[in-house]
């Protein structure tokens, strides 16, 4: 359930900016959840904690992981912008008590997608880049996917992502080329 505190913990914790996206992710998770007949209610909780972990202004996410035991990968240690979802699960489980493993995966996944991901996974991972504000190129042809074929939009958005860490010269994480894979192989199989 979602208590009336995690409201206020999270936009203490996150900042205002980020707390209002995590509200839309939130409302679009609900969205997908009502098309594909899943829990509403966890994907609210899921899509509004999804970025409970990406602690505001200086915090050294390195160390709040550290402290939190949390042993990263030497990838993910490179990478600042992966840590926080790895981070956020912890966070999800410890401090705002959730247990469900559905939920804290969909957190623990939703930057970097993975291998055979369960539909609440790709539920938040999906409505983290399609929730109303934002706007790049290719938004609204995953917006529309998303309510066609949440497989089809997901290997697009993952086509979408790491041609972009291509360009920027990034390092990708092996799990973000597993879920490609994985989809890939499953489409040429079913089809
Ligand atoms: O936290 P948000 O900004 O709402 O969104 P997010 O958790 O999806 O993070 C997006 C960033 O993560 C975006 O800049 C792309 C980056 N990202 C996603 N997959 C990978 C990645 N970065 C690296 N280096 N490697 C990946 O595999
Ligand atoms: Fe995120
Ligand atoms: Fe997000």
């Amino acid at each position: 359930m979602i208590k009336d505190w995690f409201y206020d913990k999270l936009k203490a914790d996150i900042g205002i900016k980020r707390f209002e996206h995590s509200l839309r992710v939130m409302e679009t998770s609900i969205k997908l959840a009502n098309r594909y007949n899943f829990s509403v209610e966890k994907a609210a909780i899921a899509g509004l904690l999804h970025d409970c972990g990406k602690l505001k202004g200086e915090t050294n996410l390195l160390k709040v992981s550290s402290d939190f035991g949390i042993i990263l990968d030497s990838m993910t240690k490179c990478n600042s912008e992966l840590i926080h979802s790895i981070l956020g699960a912890a966070i999800a489980e410890k401090e705002y008590g959730i247990k469900d493993q559905e939920i804290l995966r969909a957190i623990r996944y939703h930057t970097t997608g993975r291998e055979n991901m369960s539909l609440l996974e790709k539920i938040v991972y999906i409505a983290d880049l399609i929730e109303p504000g934002r706007s790049f190129e290719g938004v609204d042809k995953l917006r529309r996917l998303a309510l066609e074929d949440l497989d089809k939009c997901l290997l697009y958005s993952l086509d979408n992502t790491l041609k972009f860490l291509i360009e920027k010269k990034k390092l990708i994480h092996i799990d973000s080329i597993k879920a490609r894979n994985y989809l890939l192989i499953q489409t040429r199989t079913t089809e």
